[in-house]
């Protein structure tokens, strides 16, 4: 064998996979711009390979065609809701480092890179982007921004966890916090529910994001959700023993899911 042929013999690292994902319910108007503004050539250039997980409900419009067309992988979800929808990405993930936002163009995507890397070097399991840091105007109307403050108010003081934002859909997490989870929320109170998990009982935070105005119409009914929401959040001090998968691994000195963490 010649010897210039040797340094491709030596084994390399293998690279690390992003997955993201994005719910959507007739999405057309937005969907488009979302994918366009991932940052693919800056995640390719930090080298990571990248995975674009779409998961729709049942659009009747043409969503599901838009994101294959933009290169992103369609999971069909027929089953109803917000949280169900994660449950079937998280799921479909073959990602490392899991990556969430909407199909609305409201989340920073140019941010990704930079939380990547605060995930990795503060050593986290979680991050969620908060919102309220940096808002564009018109982003949110004031009812649905009061209906915010008040949720993660009462999150606040019901879990003694300090998040600004309980209701952020954009998480950065490891594939390993993933799989340890309980998600037991098929609605949007999966997104305060995710927070407690993280917050309680690994290394999670929140880090400054932004928030952008909405492309097409909303899914969220500010007064019915806002309301479930607050519901879910006085009802899971029950189910919060459930958060876990597996008992083996609160032998981690790390997570305590004794009755007092609450
Ligand atoms: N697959 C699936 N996706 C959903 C469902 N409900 C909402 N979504 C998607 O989840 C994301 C969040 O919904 P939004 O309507 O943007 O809710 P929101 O961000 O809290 O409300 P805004 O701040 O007003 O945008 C969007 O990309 C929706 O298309 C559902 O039942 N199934
Ligand atoms: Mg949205």
């Amino acid at each position: 064998m010649e010897l210039f042929n040797l340094p491709q013999l030596v084994p390399t690292k293998p690279q690390q996979m992003i997955s993201i994902i994005i719910p959507t319910l007739n999405e057309q108007d937005g969907i488009e711009k979302t994918i366009r503004a991932l940052p693919k050539t800056r995640l390719s250039e930090l080298g990571y390979d990248l995975e674009i997980i779409i998961i729709d409900g049942n659009s009747t419009d043409l969503t599901r065609e838009i994101a294959r067309r933009m290169g992103a992988r369609v999971v069909l979800e027929k089953r109803k809701g917000y949280g169900r929808a994660f449950k079937t990405g998280f799921n479909e993930a073959k990602g490392d480092i899991l990556v969430t936002l909407d199909a609305d163009g409201t989340y920073p995507a140019e941010l990704i890179p930079e939380y990547i890397q605060g995930l990795k070097e503060k050593g986290l399991d979680f991050i969620t982007a908060n919102r309220f840091s940096n808002m564009q105007n018109g982003a949110m109307d004031a009812y649905h921004q009061f209906g915010n403050d008040m949720l993660s108010l009462f999150m606040r003081i019901i879990y003694s966890i300090h998040v600004r934002d309980s209701q952020s859909g954009m998480w950065i997490m490891t594939k390993n916090f993933i799989q340890r989870i309980n998600i037991q929320s098929n609605g949007f109170s999966m997104s305060e529910e995710i927070k407690i998990i993280a917050f309680k009982f690994f290394k999670a935070l929140e880090f400054d994001g932004r928030y952008y105005k909405r492309v097409g119409k909303v899914k969220l009914a500010t007064f019915s959700d806002g309301w479930r929401n607050l519901k879910y959040l006085i009802r899971y001090r029950s189910l919060i023993k459930n958060a876990i998968k597996s008992p083996s691994l609160f032998q981690d000195e790390s997570i305590d899911i004794t009755a007092d963490t609450l």
